[in-house]
């Protein structure tokens, strides 16, 4: 019953992917998506670029969330998996600064612990792209970098893993 709601809820992000991207997309779909499991959790890497909240919906749709990452271990995991990938791409993590400059927040609205930081530049909310700034966070080459919102990236989704989930 989950995994159908499950595959439902994917069939109509792909839709959605299909309506804002181009069809090749939906024809490699297959090959554009990595799950893995790690502990209770389950990560699904997209090779989708969106804007942060286009993939943040994807990641609920999915029944799930931008990553979110709590511990040195899950970073560690995240970041050889990103690593692994290749050194040059560019993930989505649940982090933004959007709701007021300079204090970051995870999208369960946690905030960031100093400890608990990977930064590979220190985030300049650089505005010569985008006025607004740059609020989101991506991974990039097993750190973390802030970037404009609006741009293209892709993403990691983090569920809770249950039984009923491929
Ligand atoms: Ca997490
Ligand atoms: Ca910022």
């Amino acid at each position: 019953m989950a995994l159908s709601v499950l595959l439902i809820l994917s069939l109509l992000c792909t839709v959605y992917i299909f309506n804002l991207q181009h069809y090749y997309y939906l024809l490699h779909s297959e090959i554009m998506e990595m799950k893995v499991q790690d502990k209770d959790r389950l990560y699904v890497f997209s090779e989708i670029k969106m804007s942060w909240n286009s993939s943040r919906m994807c990641c609920q749709e999915l029944g799930g969330d931008l990553a979110i990452v709590n511990s040195r271990e899950e970073h560690e995991f995240l970041a050889g998996q990103v690593e692994s990938i290749g050194e040059s791409d560019h993930y989505w993590i649940g982090l933004t600064d959007a709701q007021s400059e300079g204090m970051w927040l995870w999208v369960d609205h946690s905030p960031l612990l100093e400890n608990l930081t990977w930064w590979k530049y220190v985030p300049d909310d650089w505005k010569e792209h985008d006025p607004s700034g740059e609020d989101c966070v991506i991974y990039v080459g097993g750190k973390w970098a802030d970037v404009s919102c609006s741009s293209s990236e892709r993403r990691i989704c983090e569920l809770p893993h249950t039984s009923d989930t491929p």
